[in-house]
């Protein structure tokens, strides 16, 4: 069993509590395994200061530190959950190894366009070319909304049971709440209810909204 591991969140985050951050998926992987940690919140300007450096090349959240394991990376950080405790990864080997596929897939099929699109948004909506820009990036995350819709058809979960694949596909997918796009894929917008409906989901989701609602209130 281990120490009680620590993760960095945003001070205040910019999402104002709704979970967007990435600490939140790290956040529910050690609810859903029933593993207590604590958190160390850091400032835009402590990000990018030595000591949270020496943690995180990129001076960015969340981090992960265990005894003498520091950790960054949100998928690395649930793969090292998901294999140290029961409950994210199935026992079978081939059934563990498409669960990984699908940690992948959230992450590095699913996320970037996903994530470009927020970046269009936030950062280029000033740009001569930022209405196709977004046409395009929609169009690319329709065509991956499309694709997974299709695969997960009836089934509550990707591939059997809960997993770590789950965990990040739901986080990931929740990206696109409040944009409409969801509105045209009701089976993924079911299966992130049923995501966000576990308990160490909500357990996950209540901590960072109170680090908001906390610095918020200071
Ligand atoms: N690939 C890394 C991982 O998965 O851990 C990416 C980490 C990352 O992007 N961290 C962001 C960060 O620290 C926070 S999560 N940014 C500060 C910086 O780079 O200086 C990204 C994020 C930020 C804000 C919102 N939001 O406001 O909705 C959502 C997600």
């Amino acid at each position: 069993m281990c120490a009680t591991p620590t993760i960095t969140a945003f001070e205040r985050s910019p999402d104002r509590g709704r979970g967007l951050a990435r600490d939140m998926r790290v956040r529910w992987a050690l609810e859903e395994v029933g593993q207590p940690y604590g958190v160390r919140l850091v400032s835009f300007s402590a990000m990018k200061q030595s000591a949270h450096l020496g943690l995180h090349p990129f001076g960015q959240i969340p981090t992960y530190e265990d005894g003498d394991l520091a950790l960054f990376e949100s998928g690395a950080i649930v793969f090292h959950i998901a294999e140290r405790h029961a409950g994210l990864l199935p026992d079978d080997a081939n059934a563990r190894a498409r669960a990984i596929a699908w940690m992948f897939a959230a992450l590095n099929t699913m996320e970037p366009p996903i994530f470009e699109r927020t970046m269009a948004i936030v950062a280029e909506r000033d740009k001569t070319w930022h209405a196709e820009r977004l046409s395009i990036l929609e169009g690319r995350i329709r065509g991956r909304l499309g694709e997974l819709s299709a695969r997960l058809g009836a089934a509550d979960w990707l591939d059997g049971a809960f997993s770590a694949g789950d965990l990040l596909m739901v986080t990931v997918l929740r990206r696109l709440e409040g944009s409409g796009i969801l509105d045209d894929y009701p089976i993924l917008s079911a299966y992130i209810a049923r995501g966000k409906a576990r308990p160490a989901y909500q357990r996950a989701f209540e901590a960072q909204l109170a680090v908001f609602t906390a610095a918020s209130a200071g």
